[in-house]
């Protein structure tokens, strides 16, 4: 994988609330390709998995049964400095402090439902594009 690619989960609250269309529109505007995307849903183990960084954290119960209470959309993503710039555009994990125009101060709720995910380096955001995608998924 190379290192001008991140891997981004749409999640469940923003597909039950709509939001999908204009996440997308927020990603294409600030030059990201995508690379691969579908919709999916998590199985509670696949969620154990994804997160298991977070195992020991007093919130990974709640974590896991919202990552897996619906379907997510699932996709990789190309730009120069992929990584970097995709966490400037979500912003910061709890919305009451993310900076204003991100993601997560648009579309997300609270620090537990926070519509969106992305990579926090170049090396996880191979691990987690090949968790969800095969390589004849990615283009
Ligand atoms: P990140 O998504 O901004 O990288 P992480 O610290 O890696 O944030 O946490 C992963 C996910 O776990 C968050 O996006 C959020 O959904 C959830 N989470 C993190 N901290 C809390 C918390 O204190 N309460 C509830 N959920 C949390
Ligand atoms: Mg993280």
């Amino acid at each position: 994988m190379a290192t001008n690619r991140t891997f981004t989960m749409l999640k469940p609250d923003s597909v039950e609330k709509g939001y999908i269309g204009a996440i997308l529109e927020k990603i294409n505007a600030t030059g990201f390709r995508i690379v691969a995307m579908k919709m999916t849903q998590m199985t509670v183990a696949d969620a154990k998995e994804f997160y298991a960084i977070h195992s020991e954290r007093p919130f990974f119960g709640e974590l896991v049964e919202y990552m897996t209470r619906g379907p997510i959309i699932a996709a990789v993503l190309e730009k120069e400095n992929a990584v970097e710039d995709f966490r400037a555009l979500i912003g910061a994990t709890n919305p009451a402090e993310a900076a204003e125009g991100t993601i997560r101060k648009m579309y997300a709720a609270s620090m537990g439902e926070n519509a969106v995910h992305g990579s926090d380096s170049d090396e996880n955001a191979a691990i987690e594009s090949a968790f969800h995608f095969s390589g004849r998924e990615m283009f």
